[in-house]
């Protein structure tokens, strides 16, 4: 660990340049400087090492396998089929493991060696995709709901939140200078930030557009959420966006065996009309730079602040930042926060087809749901080459593109008639129909990256999803309710990439091969599990869940979820967290 501690070395960064430059040309070691590895954070990159060969190179007396990750900001998680074709590129010349779909809809890189990682980030920016702001203590890449069932009022909310990313963008020409050659001008190095200041935000900082009635993004998880409200045109009963309720305080990290951490729901605290959003999450965001706790980072997220503070606090100083009160929060209901897999269509006949990408892991070689190794990255080249064929011949017409989605899965969207039996066809040669032929249970798992690059990680987690999925699928069918559309999620560590605590079932990694089995959130995203054992291995984590999905089978009510059979059996006893405070609940058919 670097001797300064983050809010030092943000400070002292030159707005985020440190001694990169330095570090990049260093021939000697695969590695950046301490403070350089922390700044490198904020472009959307981050120094890992190769955890399953550590202890060899350590015996071998080598330096680490040092590599990096890189990390794209994608606002919505839309890319076009040209993008995709350079994206697969840039996976195929510089780095390992293909493309990995994040659970916040960016692309990950895995295993860029420092001296090729200039030419990576180059040839991402010139497929017009950066990664400035991918990781750090600033707002992320802003989450937006990947509904297929694409409307004007669903544009219009996507378009919101790409604007919003921007504007939340730090100002700093850093990015430009290090990795795009851009010239230094006079004022380079301490260039205006008045969103984020000097030290920037104390912490990460994330927000998510959900449209009801999917929460694909997990709302309640995000630090600042905005939930549409689409109200139905009277003339032709189409929606028409009225605005959004905002949601504050979400967030999933815990550290284990530390009670002053701990998974969040966001709480609603009025609606806001669309052309009001820019500056209510200018006032979120300042509040929490001002606010937030800079001393204790393991305390930095916005969640601990408003419940240091109060929430009705905290919404006072939103509304005096933002200049207007807020207005009382309006009605929603959630259905599901998973995916609507395979075909559908839009308000404008155009189709859209969501496939199942296991882990988000796009890779020729990687295991699929049923366990075949699949050839993805091929299958999704030859797709992307039709589809950039076709919006190039004609260039008027609305351009298919690519969407990825917060539960790591991909939606190929605006593909004319024509197409769809082609897009069949290669999904079917390239074993990308799993969404056809796999479960419930599987299509709506997820795991986080884990081992061998995630240097937090405790246990295994996206390499140890296919065969956990495998074995709770045994216990479902020997209890007759085979695939049963149980949300499962998989994390190595708390801290909660795979947002597992609104998992149905979760494990939550505590040492290799080890778990805390948490049970009993809904699969609407708006109930947290809770822990039910601790530091469980595999036999002993299936002989727990065994005689619960017994009961499930024989018990449960006519659509009930498995977490609120959960809750309802009274098995697990959940502590009564009410996101909505009080808003009430539109009953969805
Ligand atoms: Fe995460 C740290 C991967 C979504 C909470 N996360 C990490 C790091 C960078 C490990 C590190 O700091 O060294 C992981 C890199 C692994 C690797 O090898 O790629 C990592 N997080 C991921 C991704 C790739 C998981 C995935 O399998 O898809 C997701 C990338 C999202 C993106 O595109 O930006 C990812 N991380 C999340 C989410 C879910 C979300 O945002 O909806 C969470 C929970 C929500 C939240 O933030 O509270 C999450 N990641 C964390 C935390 C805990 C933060 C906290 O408040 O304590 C850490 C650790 C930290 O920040 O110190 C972390
Ligand atoms: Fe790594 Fe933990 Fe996040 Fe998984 S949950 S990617 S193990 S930090």
């Amino acid at each position: 660990m670097s001797a300064h501690s983050v809010e030092d070395i943000k400070q002292q960064s030159a707005r985020l340049r440190g001694s990169l430059l330095q570090s990049l040309a260093d021939p000697v070691t695969g590695s950046l400087r301490e403070d350089d590895q922390t700044l490198i954070k904020y472009h959307g990159s981050y120094q890992q090492d190769d955890r399953d060969i550590r202890d060899e190179r350590r015996l071998a007396k080598l330096e680490p396998a040092y590599s990096f990750m890189i990390r794209t900001r994608t606002p919505g998680g839309v890319v076009t089929p040209a993008q995709w074709l350079k994206l697969d590129a840039i996976a195929t010349t510089f780095a390992e493991r293909g493309l990995r779909i994040t659970t916040r809809q960016a692309f990950q890189f895995h295993g860029v060696i420092k001296t090729e990682l200039k030419a990576t980030m180059q040839a991402i920016n010139a497929a017009l995709i950066d990664t400035l702001a991918a990781c750090g203590d600033v707002n992320r890449n802003v989450a937006v709901a990947a509904n297929p069932h694409l409307s004007a009022a669903h544009a219009t909310v996507h378009a919101q939140a790409a604007a919003l990313s921007e504007h939340l963008l730090p100002n700093t020409r850093a990015y430009y200078e290090i990795w795009l050659d851009e010239e230094r001008v006079a004022g380079s190095g301490s260039e205006d930030e008045p969103i984020y200041g000097e030290r920037y935000l104390p912490r990460k900082f994330k927000i998510g557009f959900a449209i009801p009635p999917t929460n694909d993004v997990d709302v309640f998880a995000q630090d600042l959420g905005f939930i549409a409200i689409i109200d139905e045109n009277s003339v032709d009963g189409t929606g028409v966006l009225a605005g959004y309720n905002v949601t504050v305080g979400g967030g999933m990290g815990a550290t284990h065996g530390d009670p002053e951490t701990y998974p969040r729901l966001g709480s609603v605290i009025g609606f806001v009309t669309p052309d009001q959003i820019t500056a209510v999450a200018t006032a979120v965001v300042t509040a929490q730079r001002d606010f937030g706790n800079r001393e204790v980072r393991k305390r930095a997220r916005l969640k601990y602040t408003i419940d240091d503070h109060g929430l009705d606090w905290f919404r006072s100083e939103v509304e005096r930042r933002a200049g207007f009160p807020l207005l009382p929060a309006r009605p929603f209901g959630f259905a599901h926060n998973g995916d609507r897999f395979g075909w559908s269509t839009g308000e404008d006949g155009r189709f859209h087809l969501t496939l199942r990408i296991p882990a988000g892991r796009i890779v020729d070689g990687a295991l699929d749901d049923l366990g075949e190794a699949v050839r993805h990255l091929s299958g999704l080249r030859r797709i992307a080459q039709i589809l950039e064929a076709a919006n190039t011949a004609a260039p008027d017409a609305q351009q298919a593109h690519f969407r990825l989605t917060a539960n790591q899965n991909l939606v190929i969207a605006n593909i004319v008639p024509d197409l769809r039996e082609r897009i069949d066809a290669l999904t079917t040669e390239y074993e990308l129909d799993s969404w056809r032929r796999a479960n419930p249970l599987r299509r709506n798992a997820l795991a986080c990256v884990a081992l061998p690059t995630c240097g937090l990680a405790m246990a295994e987690a996206e390499r140890y999803l296919p065969d956990i999925v495998g074995k709770v699928e045994a216990l479902l069918a020997r209890h007759g309710i085979p695939g049963a559309p149980i949300h499962l999620r998989i994390s190595g560590c708390p801290n909660g990439c795979s947002r597992p605590y609104l998992g149905e079932i979760a494990l939550v990694g505590k040492a290799p091969g080890r778990y805390n089995l948490m049970l009993g959130a809904d699969h609407r995203g708006q109930r947290l599990n809770t822990l039910y054992r601790e530091n469980i291995a595999e036999p002993e984590i299936l002989d727990a869940l065994d005689p619960l999905i017994r009961d499930y089978a024989r018990e449960k009510h006519f659509d009930e979820g498995f977490g609120d059979f959960l809750v309802r059996s009274a098995v697990v006893s959940i502590p009564d967290k009410d996101t909505r405070n009080g808003i009430p609940v539109k009953v969805l058919a």
